[in-house]
Formats: structure tokens, C-alpha cells, sequence
């Protein structure tokens, strides 16, 4: 054989070797959210698939239930777990009751991480939350205030799930920092479920429930969009106003009539990114505990503490100024 065949041969070999390679060391990671259907996930998977992009060889589960349930995750975990996928990252509707399922996909050999809204530390091996959770609790009291005359008057709260971990946490959060806010006046909390129609109807009872209600905080990027319009189609634009954290894209035409000043959202292309980092970390063997510093691409590292949490950077404001802009992002 001639060496120019030999080294052909050779080369053929190689990349034939190289192909199966790639193809066995492909990498499946699950992103499990709330619920189908929600413009924060899609956002969220948007970034998750640019991160598999990027690492290469990374395939995107995305997956939910059609509503914002616990069973409907269990189910749809489970049959990830006969898929075999590598990683299951979940944005979890009940910290509780997707424990057990997740504690047999780690058993399997799958790592386990949450994001957006946490698991149990017993059900997973990380979580990672978009922001401090006492500065989102801070800002969504801070911007109620900023939409009332002296910062003073009756507030109601339109929530997610009442199981809802990370709606769960930015109320306590509410709550505590309350007393920095004297003029506010918390009457209730109402649940919309992340449906629209629930959400909708929500708040047209609080609003006849609660006629002295002048803020509504919606943490909830369902909620808000709902609340906004039932407050316009109610006639009381100018009377009742509705913050929280929404999508640019969704609130725009809430800013524009009125309805909302000024709401927050970090960027949840960069929450979904970050996420699948993280879970691909793990599948290539990092270890999550306390003080790792774990590596998310573009985002820069994630610094565990010792709860196995980490936090990514401030929320962001959005207003008439600046709506239109980012809502051509997410
Ligand atoms: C909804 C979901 C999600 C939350 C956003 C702000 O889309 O409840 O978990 O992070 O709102």
C-alpha cells in the first residue's frame, strides 16, 4: 500500500471513529417547565438551545405539562427517565411532590438540576435562581410604590400556583420588606395559576372585592398580562395599576395604555442558556457543593453556595421609555 493510501486509509478511519464518537458522547438534556405554552420558558429555550449550540453534540428536550401542575411534571419526568436522557433541568410546581421522581432519575444516573423555581434540596443537586431573592421580593414593592401618589395605598397580590416555589419566596420576601414601605397596604393575595383566564378572573374579583385597591403586583409573567387587562377592560386605567414581572414583549401594550408604569424581568434567554450549562457541567462531571464555581459560557461562572444555589444577575426595569426596545428581544 502506498503511504499516500495508508495515510488516506488512515484519515478515513479517524473521522469515521470521530463520527461514531460524537455520536455516542451526544448529550440529551431535558428542560422541564412549568407549562407549555408560557413566553417567559419559550424565551427559556431559546437560550438552552443557543447553550447546545454552542457546546456541541447537545440535544434540548424541551417539555411540560399543558398545565401548571405537579402531576402533569411527574409524568412528564418519568417518561424522561425511560428516554434515558443525560440531565433533567426543571423549573419545579411543586418544590414537594417532584422529589420522589426526581430522586429515582438521580438514582438512574441522571443529574438533576432546578431553575427558575426550586426543588427541595433532597430532589435535586443544584438550583438556579434568576436573581437575589430578596432584591426581586425589594423591587416589586418598590415599583408599587413608585405607581402610587406619596407611595401610599391599598396593594393585592395576583400570584401563580399557591405551590409555586419561586412566587412563594418573592411574596415572603414582599412581606419582609414591607416595613420599608409604610404606605403600602397589603390586603390579599389571589391565584391565577399562570392561565390567563384564571388570572383574569382573579382580578376582577379582587377588584370588586377590594374597591380601595390602587396596586396590583403580579410576580408572575402570566398573571401581569391578565391583570393589566382586566383592570383596562374594568375602565379603571389610572385608578388601579398593575406591576410585577412580565415580558417586554407581552407588557408593551399594557405600558401603552396605561395600565402599567413600569414592571421588572431579568433575561430569560439567559436563565434557559445558563441552565443547560449547568446541567451539561454535571454530565461531564463537575461536582455541585458548597463554594463550586461552576462554568455557564457567555454567563461567566456560578458560585454555589451552601445550600448547592446560586444567583444570577439584577432584575431589570422596563417603562414606556424602553419597552418597545427589549420587547423585540423577549
Ligand atoms: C411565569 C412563571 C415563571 C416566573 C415568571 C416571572 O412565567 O411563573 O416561573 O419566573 O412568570
Amino acid at each position: 500500500m502506498s503511504s499516500f493510501r495508508t495515510v488516506a486509509l488512515a484519515s478515513a478511519l479517524i473521522a469515521g471513529l470521530m463520527a461514531s464518537t460524537a455520536h455516542a458522547a451526544d448529550v440529551k438534556i431535558a428542560l422541564v417547565v412549568k407549562s407549555l405554552g408560557n413566553g417567559f420558558f419559550d424565551a427559556a429555550h431559546k437560550g438552552a438551545e443557543e447553550a447546545a449550540k454552542e457546546l456541541g453534540g447537545v440535544q434540548i428536550v424541551y417539555t411540560g405539562p399543558t398545565t401548571t401542575t405537579a402531576e402533569g411534571q411527574i409524568e412528564v419526568i418519568n417518561s424522561l427517565i425511560s428516554q434515558k436522557v443525560d440531565a433533567i433541568a426543571v423549573s419545579a410546581n411543586d418544590k414537594d411532590a417532584v422529589v420522589p421522581v426526581l430522586k429515582r432519575a438521580m438514582q438512574r444516573g441522571i443529574k438533576v438540576i432546578s431553575w427558575d423555581s426550586a426543588v427541595a434540596p433532597e430532589g435535586r443537586m443544584l438550583h438556579l435562581n434568576p436573581s437575589s431573592n430578596a432584591l426581586i421580593g425589594n423591587m416589586c414593592l418598590k415599583l408599587a410604590a413608585d405607581a402610587l401618589p406619596g407611595g401610599k395605598g391599598d396593594v393585592a397580590i395576583l400570584s401563580a400556583t399557591v405551590t409555586s416555589t419561586n412566587q412563594n419566596t418573592w411574596i415572603e420576601e414582599m412581606k419582609k420588606a414591607l416595613p420599608k414601605y409604610p404606605g403600602l397596604n397589603l390586603v390579599t393575595t389571589v391565584y391565577g395559576d399562570d392561565l390567563s383566564d384564571k388570572s383574569y378572573r382573579e382580578t376582577q374579583g379582587l377588584l370588586q372585592r377590594f374597591p380601595n385597591v390602587k396596586v396590583i403586583i403580579a410576580p408572575t409573567s402570566v398573571g401581569i398580562v391578565a391583570a393589566a387587562q382586566a383592570v383596562k377592560d374594568a375602565g379603571k386605567i389610572g385608578q388601579v395599576y398593575v406591576t410585577g414581572l412580565g415580558l417586554p414583549s407581552e407588557m408593551a401594550g399594557a405600558v401603552h395604555a396605561g395600565a402599567t408604569k413600569s414592571f421588572a424581568i431579568w433575561n430569560p434567554i439567559d436563565l434557559g442558556y445558563s441552565a443547560t450549562e449547568l446541567a451539561y457541567d454535571l454530565v461531564k462531571g463537575a461536582k455541585a457543593e458548597p463554594g463550586a464555581e461552576l462554568p455557564m459560557g457567555r454567563m461567566g461562572k456560578l458560585k454555589l453556595d451552601a445550600g448547592n444555589e446560586g444567583a444570577m444577575a439584577d432584575p431589570f426595569v422596563y417603562d414606556k421609555t424602553n419597552v418597545d426596545e427589549f420587547a423585540k428581544i423577549f
